[in-house]
């Protein structure tokens, strides 16, 4: 991977000349954000530094093993103490997010702060607020820019087993068990180098992706067979979750996590959607594609949002009714580039 090493002296001089430093990642943390936030973590707290990892809310049960997640501050429940935390940073490392939006509120308590900020991150268009930015759209996943920043800044005697295993878990989340966005051979590599760090790639497969309760399967198929909408004259197919399907199958944070992959399944499908319900008349949307369609130019266009080609989200101020209509009328104008994709 092509990162001056220009870029790794500045971060060593940054982390050098500053004793509390502050990571912070994306709302909904998932195992690339909170993976890549905890090997980093690791890392700098080996050079003596005190460091406080801050997420705008909770990740899900699954990440939760990981070594450092215990001492993670949560914005939302631990308001005053993130605050009290960003009085006293020095430096402050944005992980897995290129856009102070996707902090919510804690966007704005962070640009208050004089310290500088670094960026790691792998999403398109990254908003300029960084001294410094490994910005590098190509990368599986931020935990492999962190791989690449570890043994950059010279820090690879610091790659223990539990560092290894957030950054294994970053990159597989990141990439659906290693099936898209993971085809460049130096990965590999990269991989190969965390199981000689004695990582057990089987237990973390099980831990990750084997974490269904029963309510959890019951809603999927649910979903499957009740609102799922088919339309191949876009090659496109969409599902959605009402409040109702929530209330019924005791909906817990990240039950719908990789829902949105189910259509992607259908040969015919290049484009799919996951629209779910919420209270105060928002609905919020996760997009996947295949092949060249643009994802995140739907999402950015009609759903206030944003993401990577092939993995996008948004959201829409209105009922489920109306964020379905809005999907179906925008899929008229992308119809040509659907259907050579
Ligand atoms: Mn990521």
């Amino acid at each position: 991977m092509d990162i001056q090493q220009t870029l790794f002296t500045q971060i060593m001089q940054l982390v050098q000349s500053s004793s509390r430093i502050s990571i912070v990642t994306h709302i909904n943390p998932d195992g690339d954000a909170i993976g890549s936030s905890l090997a980093w973590a690791g890392v700098l707290r080996q050079l003596n530094k005190t460091v406080t990892v801050i997420t705008p809310n909770n990740c899900p049960d699954n990440l939760q093993w990981m070594q450092g997640y215990s001492e993670i501050l949560k914005f939302d429940t631990q308001k005053q103490e993130v605050l009290d935390c960003l009085l006293h940073t020095e430096l402050f490392f944005c992980l897995d997010f290129n856009n102070l939006s996707r902090l919510e509120e804690l966007g704005e308590s962070i640009l208050k702060s004089t310290a500088p900020h670094v960026l790691i991150d792998h999403h398109p268009n990254p908003e300029c607020f960084a001294k410094v930015a490994i910005s590098v759209t190509e990368a599986s996943s931020t935990s492999e820019l962190v791989y690449h920043t570890i043994i950059g800044c010279g820090y690879e005697q610091y790659l223990n087993t539990q560092i290894a295993e957030s950054l294994y878990t970053g990159i597989i989340t990141d990439t659906g068990g290693l099936s898209h966005n993971s085809g460049r051979p130096e990965l590999y590599h990269i991989i190969a180098h965390l199981l000689q760090k004695g990582i057990n790639k089987t237990a973390i497969h099980d831990i990750i992706f084997n974490v269904f309760s029963y309510d959890r399967m019951k809603l999927l198929g649910t979903i499957l067979k009740d609102n799922f909408v088919f339309m191949p004259e876009y090659k496109t197919a969409y599902m959605y979750i009402t409040i109702e399907n929530q209330k019924l199958h005791n909906f817990q944070l990240g039950d719908s996590e990789g829902f949105v992959n189910y259509p992607l399944a259908i040969k015919d499908v290049v484009f799919c959607a996951l629209f779910t319900e919420y209270e105060n008349n928002t609905t919020k949307v996760s997009f996947r594609s295949k092949r060249q369609f643009p994802a995140n130019e739907f999402s950015a266009k009609y759903f206030n949002g944003g993401g990577h080609l092939n993995a996008a989200g948004g959201r829409r101020a209105c009922s489920l009714h109306d964020a379905i209509n809005a999907f179906e009328n925008g899929l008229h104008s992308f119809k040509e580039l659907l259907l050579k994709s």
